[in-house]
């Protein structure tokens, strides 16, 4: 929420006590805070975390910024594997740069998380033992460096067509992570383009790889949108808070639509026989996605899951060791502030 003054003007009382328990002025239990919130949410305020909210909307909010945060770790690792591979030492440079940026962005989702009250290692622990997700797309292979054009171009594409909305969702600390998450994802979705258009106006076996690429990637990335509205759990409710501004399958028409003419530019096709433009829609008709793949690869029976998830938990117990000593030197630290120390033990 803007300031608690805005809502006071706004005839609406003042937030602050999460428990709900102290409501304003004449009015008790959660009543008056539940409306406040609705009427937030109603006039596009943003909430903060020290305002009351519903559990429902903290657990909701919780749960959609742990599995971004989770997939933007994870995503690390398709694309982490051509890092030494990469032809020159300028692509290798800005695969290392963008390998980098995912890191940042699951910084930044942790701590939006942490926010509403939950820890970085209780997260992690949840992603470790299965029972939280990350995005389906990142179960896949890459098989060869097109892999990484087309990650960029479609894996990106479709992540900035999902999250350019969520920099406007209610929930202040992830809606302001969102607007530089975007623009980090626009220069990954533009040296994705850059790399196939490359290939593509290469030698015939270099066209064929961007070819073979875009068409092992171009489904998967459909299904990052989510399962459809019909079967869409969570969608009603989020879109009535405002988290997700629109639904799965307007994000996913709207990708297509985006899609469609720049595939023609890169000279590349679409594997969709059924892609054509609707002229009364206004959008392209696309074939049907196989959604008893996307089951199978959240069941954890992707070809990668195993292997994405293996990585991850030895990563983690390697860096145990960093922690350790982040987690000493603070002690440290705060242990020479409280005693009134001088800082001579400072380094
Ligand atoms: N994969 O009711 P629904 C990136 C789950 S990272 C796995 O529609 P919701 C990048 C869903 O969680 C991009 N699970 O859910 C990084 C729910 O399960 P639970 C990641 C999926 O939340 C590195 C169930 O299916 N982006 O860009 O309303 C390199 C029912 O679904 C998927 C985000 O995370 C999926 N694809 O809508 C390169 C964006 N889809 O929790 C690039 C933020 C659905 O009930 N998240 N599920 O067990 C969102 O916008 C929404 O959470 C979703 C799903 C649109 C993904």
């Amino acid at each position: 929420m803007a300031t608690a003054a805005a809502h006071q003007t706004a005839g609406t009382p003042a937030y602050g006590a999460q428990d709900g328990t102290a409501g304003p002025a004449g009015d008790t239990g959660t009543d008056a805070y539940q409306r406040a919130f609705d009427a937030a949410v109603a006039a596009d305020e943003r909430i903060e975390p020290r305002d009351w909210m519903p559990d429902a909307y903290r657990a909701t909010l919780v749960r959609q910024i742990a599995q971004h945060a989770h997939s933007e770790i994870i995503g690390m690792q398709p694309e982490a594997n051509w890092i030494t591979r990469a032809p020159s030492l300028r692509r290798k440079a800005i695969l290392m740069a963008k390998v980098q940026d995912e890191a940042g962005h699951g910084l930044y989702l942790y701590s939006a998380a942490e926010t509403l009250g939950t820890s970085r290692e209780e997260l992690l622990d949840k992603l470790h033992s299965g029972r939280q997700k990350y995005s389906s797309i990142f179960n896949y292979p890459t098989l060869t460096w097109a892999d990484v054009g087309a990650i960029g171009w479609l894996v990106d594409g479709a992540a900035i067509t999902n999250q350019v909305p969520l920099c406007r969702c209610s929930y202040g600390p992830y809606a302001r992570a969102m607007v530089r998450v975007c623009k980090e994802e626009s220069f990954h979705q533009r040296q994705g383009y850059e790399l196939l258009l490359a290939l593509s106006r290469g030698t015939p076996e270099q066209h064929a790889m961007a070819q073979d690429a875009v068409n092992r990637w171009w489904w998967p990335s459909l299904m990052m949108f989510g399962p459809p509205d019909d079967e869409s759990a969570h969608s009603a409710q989020s879109m009535a808070w405002k988290i997700k501004r629109h639904s799965n399958d307007e994000l996913r028409r709207r990708f297509v639509d985006i899609c469609v003419p720049q595939a023609e530019s890169l000279g590349l096709t679409l594997p969709d026989p059924d892609l054509k433009w609707n002229e009364e829609r206004g959008h392209h008709d696309f074939g049907p996605i196989d959604w008893t793949e996307f089951r199978e690869v959240l069941k954890g029976n992707g070809p990668c899951n195993e292997q994405r998830i293996s990585q991850r938990r030895q990563a983690h117990d390697e860096g145990a060791w960093v922690r350790e000593a982040a987690a000493a030197h603070a002690a440290k630290h705060t242990g020479a502030g409280r005693s009134g120390g001088t800082g001579a033990t400072r380094s």
